[in-house]
């Protein structure tokens, strides 16, 4: 973790400007009859899932360049997103991946415990082998053609819920690698009949009522002519098959470059099929750059179709991060990108929502446009920020992570490796 005298420098250096920002942001938003206290509150409750591999390096399929003191496994890359938490005060919960991360529960829970975490939702990978797996997924695991295979794949997903729910866990993602490269090499109704009735099998061993399954659509990647999951529509089919345990969950990067996602977020709302997000931004394909990074205005449509519907009962999606970095230090991407996933939230609080329904019923495109436009042009920074003081975390974490040393620290213990899961999902 950070050193506490470190920490406490950084934020006294910043801390009186930080005050004055704060002050003259609120009265600006008082002027449009907004308490910035109740925003702040909203912020600071606010909290994003950090995926346990993405605070190792990626890697393309060109090549992986690996970083500085890269965790050797799941206890380091808890000790890894226990800074990320620390200095943003964002980012509660870990997601992990099995068998990647797969360990002993109660080392798990006592590692958690001292980092100050708890644990997300659980992937079940079969897109890849395991080494305690004797049949490949090679062609397919939950869908494969060989009903030894589908048994087995459903078993480890039966598994990785049983791990899950010895940690606090809440809900299984099925991820798979499953779809084809070759026109006519699958049948794609045979296909998505096997991998119904596997999921199906997944479904009745979740393990309580107040579990959720996720299932992700993906456009393509890893098969290049189709997968078996490939976009909301056969998504929302999945979870309405399977029954109200079962969601969608959108990943920003899963779609055609022109697709308009806050469009397929509003569809799943409005049908109670919302499962979450896994966070990132994009600009061609499932690209996993950092969240915010390309196209924030998109992020803040996301939020705003979030916020319209946070009344509605029993609405609680799942927000975590899914980004690989390749060139930046992972803990200050994710930093950076929890950030942005406030922010965006917080933009999308400040939309007058009583005038901008004026506007549609009236029909003024422009005014209505400009309602949203003028809660994404505000600068909450300093609301996120002094959240972030508040609880105790930095004024600016990035500021203070670079200050604090850890990178260098952990490179001392842990071996640069060449290998290692790029794990783009
Ligand atoms: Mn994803």
């Amino acid at each position: 973790m950070i050193d506490a005298d470190v920490l406490q420098q950084s934020n006294e250096a910043a801390e009186a400007d930080l005050r004055a920002d704060y002050d003259s942001l609120g009265e600006r938003l008082a002027r449009r009859g907004i308490d910035i206290a109740a925003v702040k509150e909203k912020v600071a409750g606010y909290g994003v899932a950090v995926p346990s591999w993405g605070v190792g390096t990626g890697g393309t399929r060109f090549a992986r360049f690996p970083g500085q003191g890269e965790p050797r496994h799941v206890f380091d890359k808890l000790d890894d997103c226990g800074v990320i938490h620390q200095l943003t005060g964002a980012t509660p919960r870990v997601s992990l991946h099995i068998p990647w991360d797969d360990a002993d529960p109660s080392d798990l829970l006592a590692k958690a415990e001292q980092t100050g975490l708890g644990f997300d939702a659980m992937n079940s990978n079969t897109f890849q082998d395991h080494e305690s797996h004797p049949l490949s997924y090679k062609y397919g695991s939950l869908s494969h053609t060989d009903a030894a295979v589908r048994r087995q794949a459903v078993e480890h997903n039966l598994y990785v819920m049983e791990l899950g729910q010895k940690i606090g866990s809440k809900a299984l993602t099925v991820w798979l690698g499953d779809g084809s490269n070759f026109p006519g090499q699958v049948n794609m109704t045979r296909q998505f009949e096997r991998y119904l009735e596997s999921t199906k099998e997944i479904y009745k061993g979740l393990p309580g009522g107040d579990w959720r399954l996720f299932t992700e659509h993906k456009i393509f990647e890893p098969a290049f002519y189709s997968t078996v999951v490939q976009d909301w529509g056969t998504n929302y089919l999945i979870a309405q098959e399977l029954g109200p345990q079962a969601q969608c969950l959108v990943d920003l990067g899963h779609h055609a470059p022109t697709v308009n996602i806050e469009m397929i977020v509003a569809r799943l709302i409005q049908f109670g099929k919302l499962g979450g997000f896994h966070f990132n931004d994009s600009k061609y394909g499932d690209d996993d750059l950092d969240t915010g990074s390309i196209d924030p205005y998109r992020l803040f449509l996301v939020f705003n179709e979030l916020v319209d519907a946070a009344d509605t009962p029993g609405f609680d999606p799942a927000h975590m991060l899914d980004q690989s970095h390749n060139v930046t230090d992972p803990i200050e991407s994710l930093m950076m990108s929890a950030m942005e996933v406030q922010r965006a939230y917080a933009q999308a609080l400040l939309v007058d929502r009583r005038a901008l329904a004026g506007f549609q019923d009236e029909n003024d495109a422009l005014m209505a446009s400009d309602t949203l436009k003028r809660a994404f042009r505000t600068d909450v920074e300093p609301i996120l920020a002094m959240a972030r003081l508040e609880r105790g975390a930095a004024i600016d974490p990035i500021a203070a992570y670079r200050q604090g040393g850890y990178r260098a620290r952990v490179a001392a213990e842990r071996p640069q490796s060449a290998g290692g899961g790029g794990g783009i999902v």
